[in-house]
């Protein structure tokens, strides 16, 4: 029998990747979708999936990833995202601004438009489709320095919400999983422009930060509920995170 088909976009690290390898162990033939074609070909390798070369805020490479994935498609994880600086209102940088609103936003909204057909043609086969964004605990709360990446991430939150109600009568379930501090190899380097002693002091003494595959975890977990089950969204911080400026350092 052939496997039900995982999209999951950002897949060439961090998060992406743990949950590409998550769903393949779930039983999902996953399409790997990333920038890098190295890293989507090992992975995809790797899990048996497909890898596909995507930029999410390129139409036409996301019209490409549609071609691929065909008609019929399970699960889509939208998890390709990021921060791009740290900079006050009164010193932003309108680029930067600009990236965030594109990767975490219109990309999202591109890739989920392309796909949302073959997500309704399963569900109607075969109970439901699964949309599940990854959001951020940055969606929910501000900080000093985050307005840029912050105002996306509500926008990732809210693009969210107004799916699942545009899409009520569709056999298409709609989630977001919403983490807090993850530990993982890129997302504070590419933030930090790869300024490498920045990105660990925002994990300095946190003894144990998520991981990628605690979100993982959580991504598989939701798409695996029976297909009546929309988890709508879940907050997922470390232990040691109380909430975002009270982090249990040691
Ligand atoms: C990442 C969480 O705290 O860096 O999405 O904004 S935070």
């Amino acid at each position: 029998m052939s496997r039900p088909v995982a999209v999951v976009t950002g897949a060439s690290s961090g998060i992406g990747a743990a949950a590409a390898r998550q769903l393949a162990g779930a039983g999902f033939e996953v399409v790997c979708a990333a920038r890098r074609a190295d890293r989507v070909e090992a992975l995809a390798a790797e899990i048996d999936g497909r890898a596909v070369v995507c930029d999410v805020t390129d139409p036409a490479s996301v019209a490409a990833l549609a071609d691929e994935v065909g008609p019929r498609l399970a699960v889509l994880v939208n998890n390709a995202g990021g921060a791009f600086g740290l900079s006050t209102v009164a010193e932003a940088d309108s680029d930067e601004w600009r990236r965030m609103y594109d990767v975490n936003v219109i990309g999202l909204m591109q890739v989920t438009r392309a796909l949302l057909p073959a997500l309704v043609a399963h569900g109607g086969a075969e109970g439901a489709g699964t949309i599940v964004n990854v959001g951020s605990t940055a969606g929910r709360i501000a900080y000093e320095g985050g307005a840029g990446y912050t105002a996306a991430k509500h926008g990732t939150k809210v693009v969210t919400e107004t799916l699942r109600l545009e899409l009520f009568d569709q056999p298409v379930r709609v989630c977001e999983i919403a983490p807090g501090m993850v530990r993982t190899d890129e997302f504070s380097l590419v933030r930090f422009d790869g300024d490498q002693a920045r990105a660990d002091a925002i994990y300095a003494g946190v003894a144990e930060p998520l991981v990628a595959d605690d979100v993982a975890d959580a991504i598989t977990w939701v798409v695996t509920r029976p297909s009546h089950v929309n988890i709508d969204e879940m907050v997922i911080k470390p232990r040691a995170q109380a909430a975002q400026h009270k982090v249990h350092r040691v």
